[in-house]
């Protein structure tokens, strides 16, 4: 029999290091003996990342209800096309962001209503993860190192600071209403100091039977 499956998601703000902790992931389980699939948001099949081209382009307006209905409608392919296929195979689908995404950037800093993001959490989407990683790191220190990366920033990376400071907010929130599923990384650490912790919460989940 196949192990059954496990759904781990990451999560942050801008800057927050998820690329690296990411690789870190995949090594661990796939050091583990786990068929590791890695998803990301918005985007992950080719449906989604047309989808994910539209909701970072800034040249588009986009209306709050809009960038949510979108960042549903990636994830509702998403999650039918490879996130429930490969937890039926018994993988390990590490996930770079999920809905807690939506609650906390839409929800959060957009301001839509809390309700109606569950509902289509319920309805879109269907699964939560098992485990959620929040790298939580200070708004200005985060963007300061978006910012070293280079580039032109996307559509919502056009964001004030303020609205970063309410997208923190609501993951924190939530990451306090649900403390079985998250652990909150402190990502103000260097990186390794960082992939040290997330590897070491991740060890004691998986030993302690998950
Ligand atoms: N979004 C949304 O609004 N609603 C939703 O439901 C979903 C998403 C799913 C695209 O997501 C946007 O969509 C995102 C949220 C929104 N908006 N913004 N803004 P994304 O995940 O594809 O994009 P992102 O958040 O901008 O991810 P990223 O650019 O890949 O960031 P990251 O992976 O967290 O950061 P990084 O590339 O690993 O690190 C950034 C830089 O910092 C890089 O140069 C690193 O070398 C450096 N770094 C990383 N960690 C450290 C440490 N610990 N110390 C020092 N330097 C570090």
């Amino acid at each position: 029999m196949s192990a059954p499956g496990l759904f781990i998601s990451l999560e942050g703000g801008e800057g927050a290091g998820k690329s690296t902790v990411i690789a870190a992931l995949h090594g661990a389980l796939a050091a583990r003996g786990r068929d590791v699939v890695v998803t990301r948001e918005p985007g992950g099949t080719p449906e989604g990342e047309a989808i994910r081209c539209l909701l970072l382009d800034p040249g588009q307006h986009l209306h709050p209800e809009t960038e949510l209905l979108l960042m549903f409608a990636a994830r509702a392919q998403l999650v039918r096309d490879v996130i429930q296929p490969a937890l039926a195979r018994g993988a390990a689908v590490v996930a770079d962001r999920f809905t807690d995404a939506s609650f906390a950037y839409q929800g959060g800093g957009r301001g839509l209503d809390m309700g109606r993001i569950a509902e289509l959490e319920r309805w879109a989407a269907g699964i939560k993860p098992d485990l959620t990683f929040l790298l939580d790191v200070g708004v200005a220190q985060g963007l300061a190192r978006a910012r070293g990366r280079g580039g032109e920033p996307d559509r919502i990376e056009r964001e004030r600071e303020d609205f970063f400071e309410r997208v923190r907010a609501a993951y924190l929130t939530r990451a306090a209403a649900e403390p079985a599923r998250f652990r909150v990384i402190d990502a103000s650490l260097p990186a390794d100091a960082v992939v040290a912790a997330v590897q070491s919460a991740l060890a004691a989940w998986l030993d302690a039977g998950a």
